[in-house]
């Protein structure tokens, strides 16, 4: 059985339910139903044998509604179709990856849609200085309105004043990240029927109702008539100090939503210009309270170059579920001095920059604090919430790096580490003759609950038989498992290690021995004893000096009470 999960955390999920198609289905991309496990998180399982397979999820039930599989985590089909792809060998339980991306969701980064293009540094040319263009950057994560937001970008509108257009639209939308609008006065933002818009519209449209400064105007569904009842923020300009911003300057621009009193509050060069009550979850989107969020551009017969600077990663989650052992990225807004301080510091890897990884074994609530670009202090909290049941997570109790068992003489190293572990409490080695019957050895405590790299190493005496050891490890509740393979291991008895070494005329024989005499008795091929020593072994070796030997020869070791532990061949060769 293998369970395949997805995580569309960032999506909005099509009417027809999230899909899975691949090669072991003939890529129907309706057949394969996944289920709603929570969490954003949807999974199915198949009865498939081992194998490689190729596939894909799919939010919807049509090819076009697909996911784009980054080249680093797929496989070309040949035809230019990059699929995901795994090998089954044993029932296994994939972890749940991004819709779209390689491995868990990573924090939002910008879609480019028309002639919208990246200026590096996470800025953006919305629309290039060019008469009846079009563009729209939309964030590929999106914005939980049930929740409170601060977003801060920096805004750019040209150096036109006389001969500039149009403007750019800050949308929250439910379309996706690949649609755009139109050009002209409708500043990109006109077509999209389901949305809300703040404009920093530069052009002065007289049929729209436009004021003949620049201004900001808040307008729901695509409307950017200021008669009409869709303009719930009527316009004002844009600017405190200057009726127009097309003036070359980056302005800062500061966008917050309190969610409880529902209030959009737009800054203009860190001064409240606009701001609108409305129930936007309810009245525009229909309950639903996910949204993409991003901008829009465009110019007519008259343009300017028109650009947008934005943190892609800016702070939009209050929380964020993870799995145990696993780790997020936390993400802060512009720091206008990049100092950023994160408490608690525990399980960060750096407690003082922008996005750091969060690793907490338990949930945790974590507060930053930094100046943002109007030098204000801004405190954001983030809860990383550690699932402890449900099937969001593959609950592996221990995630085992390796296993080893070693021999020396007649000891037995047993080695083996950890990823992470999950309240667990001890480890046991358990040995058995026959395979199936096993006792415990040794017990070795555990680490609890971790994500650092732990490792152990424990010793024990080997047998004389051969023998299978194996590695269990035992949870605070006392529900124990075995982890690792097992290992078998040759008995001591018939390790010895003879051999010549021709520069002392040396012959010595390694093994389980005591620091006692015993009794070395060299044959030749014909069978007749040709030397007889008692000797006193030494650490395990008994050494032969001054050998008048050359060829091949058979070697007995004995006790002194005549009990033979070893006979083989020697070759002395001088
Ligand atoms: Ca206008
Ligand atoms: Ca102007």
């Amino acid at each position: 059985m293998v369970t395949f999960q997805v995580d569309m955390s960032q999506m909005v999920i099509s009417p027809q339910g999230v899909h899975l198609a691949g090669d072991f289905q003939a890529w129907d991309p309706a057949a394969t139903l996944m289920t709603d496990i929570g969490g954003g998180v949807y999974s199915i399982t198949l009865d498939l044998p081992p194998g490689v397979y190729e596939y894909k999820f799919i939010n919807g039930d049509t090819w076009g509604t697909d996911e784009i599989v980054p080249i680093a985590c797929g496989i070309d089909d040949g035809m230019g179709n990059i699929n995901r792809f795994v090998t089954i060998s044993a029932d296994v339980v994939l972890p749940a990856v991004c819709f779209g991306q390689c491995n868990v969701c990573q924090p939002a980064s910008f879609v480019m849609n028309g002639n919208a293009t990246s200026l590096g540094s996470n800025c953006y040319n919305v629309t290039p200085g060019l008469q009846w263009q079009n563009g729209a950057i939309w964030s590929n994560t999106q914005i939980d309105l049930n929740m409170d937001f601060s977003l801060q970008f920096v805004i750019n509108l040209g150096t036109n004043d006389a001969g500039g257009a149009d403007g750019i639209v800050f949308v929250l939308q439910r379309l996706g990240s690949a649609v755009i609008g139109a050009n002209g006065g409708g500043m990109g933002y006109s077509s999209f029927g389901t949305s809300l818009g703040v404009e920093f519209d530069t052009f002065y449209n007289a049929g729209y109702n436009d004021p003949t400064y620049d201004h900001i105007a808040i307008e729901i569904n695509g409307q950017v008539n200021h008669a009409f009842p869709e303009c719930i923020g009527a316009p004002v300009q844009m600017s405190p100090t200057n009726a127009n911003t097309e003036d070359g300057l980056p302005h800062i621009v500061t966008i917050n939503w309190d969610s409880t009193t529902q209030t959009l509050r737009v800054y203009f060069d860190c001064t409240l210009r606009a701001q609108a009550t409305y129930d936007l979850v309810n009245n525009v989107f229909g309950g639903e309270p996910l949204v993409f969020w991003g901008f829009t551009g465009a110019t007519g017969e008259m343009f300017n170059q028109q650009r947008i600077c934005a943190v892609p990663n800016a702070m939009i989650t209050d929380q964020v579920d993870i799995c145990p052992g696993a780790s997020t990225m936390l993400s802060a807004g512009t720091s206008v001095n990049g100092i950023y301080n994160w408490t608690p510091a525990t399980y960060l890897n750096n407690p003082n920059i922008a996005s750091p990884i969060a690793s907490p074994p338990t949930t945790t609530v974590y507060t930053v604090s930094y100046l943002d670009l109007c030098f204000t202090t801004v405190t954001q909290q983030v809860t990383v919430n550690v699932l402890t049941s449900g099937p969001a997570c593959f609950f592996l109790p221990v995630s085992l790096a390796n296993f080893e068992v070693k021999t020396f003489h007649d000891e037995l190293f047993f080695e083996w580490s950890t990823y992470s572990e999950w309240q667990n409490d001890f480890f046991t080695i358990e040995e058995s003759i026959d395979g199936y019957s096993f006792q415990a050895i040794l017990e070795v405590p555990g680490h609890f609950t971790t994500n650092e790299h732990h490792e152990y190493r424990a010793e024990h005496t080997r047998r004389r038989e051969d023998a299978y050891y194996r590695l269990l490890q035992t949870d605070i509740n006392g529900q124990s498992r075995i982890i690792g393979q097992t290992h078998f291991v040759k008995g001591f008895s018939d390790d010895y290690i003879i051999q010549y070494f021709k520069q002392q005329n040396l012959l010595q024989v390694m093994g389980n021995l005591e620091d006692a005499p015993y009794v070395v008795e060299i044959f030749d091929v014909s069978g007749r004893l040709v030397d007889q020593r008692s000797i006193v072994s030494q650490s395990g070796y008994v050494q032969l000096f001054g050998l008048e030997l050359n060829g091949i020869y058979m070697l007995v070791l004995k006790k002194m009470d005549g009990t033979s532990l070893y006979n083989g061949k020697v070759v002395i060769s001088k």
